[in-house]
C-alpha cells in the first residue's frame, strides 16, 4: 500500500477517532509539543482520541482542558483528515478552530504549551501534511483530506477543499 489508490476508501473506516483544536488569538495559535502519545516529539495542536459515547466536538474540548487546562468554546468546524500508514493504522481526525477559551495554557504530563506567531508555525517540527493543509485552516477555508503514511513519511494524498457550509 504506496498510493491513495490501493486503500479502499468506500468501506474504509478509522480504527482511531480523534481530533486536533487550534486556537488562535492576537496573531498567534497555541501549539503544544507532545509529550506522549502518537505523534510524540512532535509539535501539534491539543487533541486526542474519542472517548466512547463522545461527540467529536466534546472531545476537542475535553482535550484542550485535560492537556492545557483551559476551557475552550465557540468551536468552528474545520475538516476532517482520514489517515491511512501502511502498517494497518488508521486514523479519522475532526479538526476545529476557535478564538475563545478560559485558563491559562498550562504544561501537562501530555502537553507543553507555546503560543507562536502565525507567520513562524515550526512546520519542519510538525507532521508532514500539517504544511500542506494547516494554511487553509488559517484562511478559513473548510479541508477533507486523504494521507498515506509510512511511519512519518507522507507517501501520497488528496486535500478537497470544501464548502463552507454543515
Ligand atoms: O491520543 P493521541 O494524542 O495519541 O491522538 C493522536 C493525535 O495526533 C490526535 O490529536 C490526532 C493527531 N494526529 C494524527 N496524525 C496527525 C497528523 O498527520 N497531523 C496532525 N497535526 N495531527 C495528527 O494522528
Amino acid at each position: 500500500m504506496k498510493r491513495l489508490t490501493d486503500v479502499d476508501w468506500d468501506t474504509w473506516q478509522g480504527e482511531i477517532l480523534a481530533t486536533l483544536v487550534f486556537v488562535i488569538r492576537d496573531g498567534k495559535i497555541l501549539l503544544i509539543d507532545k509529550k506522549t502519545g502518537i505523534g510524540k516529539g512532535k509539535i501539534n495542536g491539543p487533541g486526542g482520541k474519542l472517548e466512547k459515547g463522545e461527540s467529536p466536538e466534546q472531545c476537542a474540548r475535553r482535550e484542550c482542558f485535560e492537556e492545557l487546562g483551559i476551557r475552550v468554546s465557540g468551536l468552528q468546524y474545520c475538516g476532517q483528515h482520514r489517515f491511512q500508514f501502511v502498517d494497518g493504522l488508521s486514523i479519522h481526525v475532526w479538526v476545529y478552530r476557535t478564538h475563545d477559551f478560559e485558563g491559562v495554557p498550562t504544561e501537562s504530563a501530555e502537553a507543553s504549551p507555546m503560543w507562536v506567531p502565525l507567520d513562524d508555525i515550526p512546520f519542519e517540527r510538525m507532521w508532514e501534511d500539517d504544511g500542506i493543509w494547516l494554511p487553509m485552516l488559517l484562511r478559513g477555508e473548510r479541508f477533507r483530506g486523504r494521507w498515506i503514511f509510512d511511519g512519518d513519511r507522507m507517501l501520497d494524498y488528496e486535500l478537497l477543499r470544501e464548502l463552507n457550509q454543515e
